[in-house]
């Protein structure tokens, strides 16, 4: 017999397979745990008295209208340890819970026509049994499920019809939603494999949004457990998508656009779809988007919730994106080795002043220190000091000085009368406050106005005379060399 599967939800489920069943009365809760027991676990206790205290404790189903149950039962009562394929251990539990009641059952209410109270595990006193039920769910599911099974029938065996069951387990999946567990529904039916049936199971996923099995619970083999574990394996959250991009992509910067539209697809889909069932339907959103030549499913591994996508790019979109990055249509080779040669040119200088430039924006000041590669050493020489002698070995290095100024520049052109001089500034002063990019760009005089205030910073730089920035340039050696952070003054 495999047990692969209930590797997977031992795995699943960190070796707890805690499963909780809930639902409506006279469903087949009771004949499924106890099935589920004879048919799954029994077969895996080696202990003999392990084995006949389980078999002691399973439950009874129950004919007729009548209610017996009306608090959770643990089957079994304590937690048994089953080890399958030698290395994998794990603890079995499942939980019968009080049914949820179909109003034309009996033993929920008393003869004068109040509800029946019970005790629970929960309170000191008695609650009416449709609370019972209710918080018995809730608890069950909570804290003491790793999967939920919702019974539920079609009305083919026992005395309450298919719009019976339906109310209950509309109630029921309504909790199950709120408590974000995984669980599957269970269609218990006389005739699973009728057509009307399967017709009723897609319905229903349909209408849940959840893994819906169809099974003759008191007939199931172990080949419908085994289905109905690997449908409840489906109803987990994903715990890894590993998506398998190629390597370039993973190292775009978030504002390549390629990059942008990349990350919001993924985020999209993700947020969308979440559980193990759904990784085809992740695949199918990323399939339609542009973005890649294919997009394979690698493995689903229900054990551990790893689902890997191996998802491939075209040519294309790794040629635009290098004209992107890049700011070039790269149209061939040739416009390709040009760029990269201007770029080699540009990262060099880059590689040198890039940090100091940074600081220079913020603070209006650095030093680019210099690379070891550009320090000269002089020749060691003979150093005496006093009787005693020493060696000297001198270095000198290049050293850039970045400096932010503000350069002012100032047009002051005379244009006639009063009101003429008035008219334009008054045009000006609405452009400057409101569309200062038409102010740059209008003409005066025949010239752009960015182009003569461009002229006039232009002009106040190649104005400096080579000597006063030769001038500059020895002074500032000299604080770096022999100032001992002192007062230094500059005399133009
Ligand atoms: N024919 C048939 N009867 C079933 C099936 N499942 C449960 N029953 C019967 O329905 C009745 C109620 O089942 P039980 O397991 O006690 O339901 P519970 O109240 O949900 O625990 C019992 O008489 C069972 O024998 C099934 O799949 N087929
Ligand atoms: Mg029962």
């Amino acid at each position: 017999m495999s047990n692969s599967i209930l590797t997977d939800v031992a795995t699943r489920t960190s070796g707890e397979v805690y499963i909780g069943v809930v639902g409506a009365v006279r469903s087949g809760k009771s004949t499924f745990i106890r099935r589920f027991m004879e048919t799954k676990v029994l077969p895996l206790v080696t202990d003999k008295y392990v084995y006949d205290k389980i078999q002691d404790e399973l439950p009874q189903s129950s004919d007729g209208k009548t209610i017996m149950t009306v608090e959770p039962k643990f089957i079994p009562s304590t937690m048994v340890k089953i080890t399958i394929e030698d290395d994998v251990s794990f603890q079995v539990r499942l939980v019968d819970c009080v049914g949820h009641i179909i109003p034309s059952a009996k033993g929920y209410l008393n003869e004068d026509g109040t509800s029946r109270l019970v005790q629970t595990p929960w309170f000191s006193e008695a609650i009416p049994f449709e609370d019972a039920a209710k918080i018995g769910t809730d608890k069950v599911i909570e804290s003491h499920s790793n999967i939920g099974i919702v019974m539920s029938s079609d009305g083919s065996f026992g005395e309450f019809s298919r719009s019976e069951y339906e109310k209950v387990e509309e109630m029921v999946i309504d909790e199950l939603k709120a408590h974000d567990k995984p669980f599957v529904l269970v269609i218990n039916t006389v005739k699973p494999e009728a057509e009307e049936t399967l017709a009723l199971v897609n319905e229903l996923e349909e209408k849940y949004q959840v893994g819906v099995v169809a099974l003759d619970v008191l007939h199931m083999n172990e080949s419908d457990i085994d289905h109905l574990l690997k449908v409840a394996m489906d109803e987990f959250d994903i715990s890894t998508l590993n998506l398998e991009v190629p390597n370039w992509v993973n190292k775009l910067d978030d504002d390549i656009s390629y990059k942008n539209k990349f990350n919001e697809l993924i985020s999209n889909t993700t947020g969308n779809f979440r559980k193990m069932k759904d990784a085809f339907q992740i695949q199918e959103a990323l399939k339609e988007s542009d973005l890649f030549a294919s997009v394979n499913i690698a493995s689903i591994n229900p054990g551990t919730g790893l689902v890997n996508i191996e998802i491939e790019c075209s040519d294309e979109s790794y040629n635009n994106v290098i004209n992107e990055i890049l700011g070039e249509d790269i149209t061939d080779k040739s416009v390709f080795i040009d760029t990269l040669q201007n770029f080699k040119k540009a990262k060099k200088v880059y590689d040198l002043v890039g940090s100091a430039f940074t600081k220079v924006e913020q603070v209006g000041y650095d030093i680019a220190l210099p690379k070891t590669a550009d320090i000269k050493l002089a020749k060691p020489e003979l150093l005496k000091d006093g009787s005693r002698y020493g060696i000297k070995i001198k270095a000198e290095a290049p050293m850039i000085q970045l400096v932010k100024i503000n350069v002012s520049s100032t047009f002051e052109p005379i244009i006639g009368s009063k009101e003429q001089a008035e008219e334009l500034i008054n045009h000006m002063v609405d452009n400057y406050e409101n569309e200062p990019e038409k102010l740059w760009n209008s003409e005066i005089f025949g010239r752009k106005l960015c182009e003569v205030i461009n002229d006039g910073i232009k002009a106040k730089v190649n104005a400096i005379p080579d000597a006063v920035l030769e001038k500059y340039k020895t002074s500032i050696e000299k604080v770096v060399n022999y100032g001992k952070g002192g007062i230094i003054a500059i005399v133009l």
